[in-house]
């Protein structure tokens, strides 16, 4: 079901591979959504006034966080959260169909969460999603792509996804990788592939290469579009519908 007597906020989208910018951008447009909101209004502004959900109720002393919130997936902290971490650092090993839905199941356990806060009228602004689900495992041999997608399938739809392109080797460049499983060049290759299989409308790809004030600059404009456009449309649960 979805609401439509709420001006709820944005579901935005951050994706990509390894290195490519997403946390970095994800964090710059949450902490210019919040910081737009707190500077005065000229005349002609109001309208981005709106865009950021200026409650009435709303002071200069309220929760900033109310404008815009970060989110990240994996999220990290529940229990099925810490059984990924340790996946992740390697200090546990599943099965990768387990830690497929694993990773799905952790999105699932948050949506009643995010629903609450997009109709609280809060733009989110999330770091990974399910299509990170999809491109990782499906870039495993054995793993079919359309199996892969299935236990997202009706999750909350993004407004948008910004997807950071980079190529893996210009990644690389940027410090190396780390020491989590995944973080090798060739398996980067192969998720790139997957994930640019994935495009669908809601997503703006981004070159990635780019400084990242130009980057944050296209970002917040369509960001700006989108979060107006969300206020009149209801949310809906169609993902890969
Ligand atoms: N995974 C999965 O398998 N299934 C799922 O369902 C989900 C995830 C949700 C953990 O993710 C792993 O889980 C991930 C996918 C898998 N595995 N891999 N690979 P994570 O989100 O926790 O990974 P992370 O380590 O936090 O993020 P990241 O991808 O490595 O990086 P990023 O967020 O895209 O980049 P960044 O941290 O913003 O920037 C990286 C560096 O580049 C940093 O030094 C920046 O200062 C620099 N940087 C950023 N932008 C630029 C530009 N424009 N130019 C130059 N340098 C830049
Ligand atoms: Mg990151």
């Amino acid at each position: 079901p979805t609401d439509t007597s709420t001006r709820r906020g944005a579901f935005i989208v951050f994706e990509g591979c390894d290195r490519a910018g997403k946390s970095t951008q994800a964090a710059k447009l949450v902490e210019y959504l919040q910081n737009r909101h707190k500077q005065p209004l000229k005349n002609d502004e109001t309208s981005i006034a709106s865009n950021l959900k200026v409650s009435e109720t709303m002071t200069n002393n309220s929760n900033d966080s109310e404008v815009a919130r970060l989110w990240k997936f994996p999220d990290r902290t529940t229990l099925i959260g810490k059984m990924i971490d340790a996946y992740l650092k390697k200090t546990k090993d599943l099965d990768d169909h387990v830690v497929h839905l694993l990773f799905s199941a952790n999105r699932w356990e948050c949506m009643n969460v995010i629903k609450n806060i997009l109709m609280s009228g809060t733009t989110l602004v999330v770091d990974r999603y399910a299509y990170s689900g999809a491109a990782f495992s499906a870039a495993k041999k054995d793993l079919d792509i359309n199996w892969c997608k299935s236990p997202d399938i009706g999750l909350l739809t993004p407004d948008i996804v910004f997807f950071m392109d980079l190529e893996p080797e210009e990644a690389v460049k940027r410090g190396g990788y780390g020491k989590e499983r995944y973080e090798n060049l060739e398996f980067q290759k192969k998720v790139r592939k997957v994930f640019l299989d994935l495009k669908d409308s809601s997503w703006k790809i981004l070159d990635a290469r780019q400084t990242i004030p130009e980057l944050h600059q296209q970002i917040i404009e369509t960001a700006e579009e989108v979060i107006k456009k969300c206020e009149s449309i209801p949310f809906s649960e169609n993902l890969w519908k």
